[in-house]
């Protein structure tokens, strides 16, 4: 399949699971880099692609663009299904990989670390910024208590069925959690097992 994508993306960024994502499938694609950190996401040439001002979005050659990371996501994984699987065939198994991944963009990141990091996304007054980004904590404690709690069963993977389009996602909020300074080795070790078997795979280094 010679499909080219453009994926645009953000150092450091959850864009990262969906560039591992097109990792795994040896699938031709290039990467427009759009930092965040610098605001490039709201210059006029990137709303044109992507109007919210958010990667990663993913531009299909010929065709069409797919914006929102479960949808990419969902999109790879189907669209190559034939080189790796990365979501389950079982219909009830698939379900389970989407309740993953709608929680850890809808509820980790978007409520937890986006209170933390983008608190006027949720409160005018600049006065209380500090009591949105604390809030933003302990959403982003007890989840990722959740997290571990899933993770230390025993299983190989998030998903019982193996490895699927939901943990790069869970190696990009391990590795914010670093970056906030949890505890990520001492307090969950479960998530570091699964972080660093993550990691092993080549795809993955490749998307580093
Ligand atoms: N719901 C979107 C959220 C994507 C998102 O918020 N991405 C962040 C980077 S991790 C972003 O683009 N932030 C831009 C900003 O905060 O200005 C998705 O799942 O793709």
């Amino acid at each position: 399949m010679d499909t080219t994508y453009r994926l645009y993306y953000s150092p450091g960024a959850c864009s990262l699971a969906a560039h591992i994502a097109l990792e795994e499938t040896g699938a031709h694609f290039e990467l427009a880099c759009v930092p965040v950190a610098e605001r490039a996401n709201w210059q006029p040439a990137y709303l044109a692609i992507n109007p919210k001002a958010r990667v990663p979005e993913l531009a299909i050659s010929g065709c069409s663009k797919v914006p929102e990371l479960p949808a990419i996501m969902t999109f790879i994984a189907r669209r190559h299904n034939e080189v790796i699987s990365l979501l389950p065939y079982d219909v009830l198994e698939e379900s389970r990989c989407h309740e993953w991944l709608a929680w850890l963009t809808g509820w980790v990141h978007g409520l937890g670390f986006g209170g933390l990091w983008r608190p006027e996304r949720f409160i005018c007054d600049e006065q209380r910024y500090a009591e949105v980004r604390e809030r933003a904590r302990d959403t982003i404690a007890v989840s990722f208590t959740d997290i571990e709690r899933k993770l230390g069963d025993g299983r190989e993977y998030a998903a019982l069925s193996g490895y699927s389009i939901v943990d790069p996602m869970l190696l990009v909020l391990y590795r914010w959690g670093l970056r906030i300074d949890m505890p990520m080795q001492t307090g969950y070790p479960a998530w570091t097992t699964l972080a660093r078997r993550i990691l092993s795979r080549p795809a993955v280094q490749r998307a580093e």
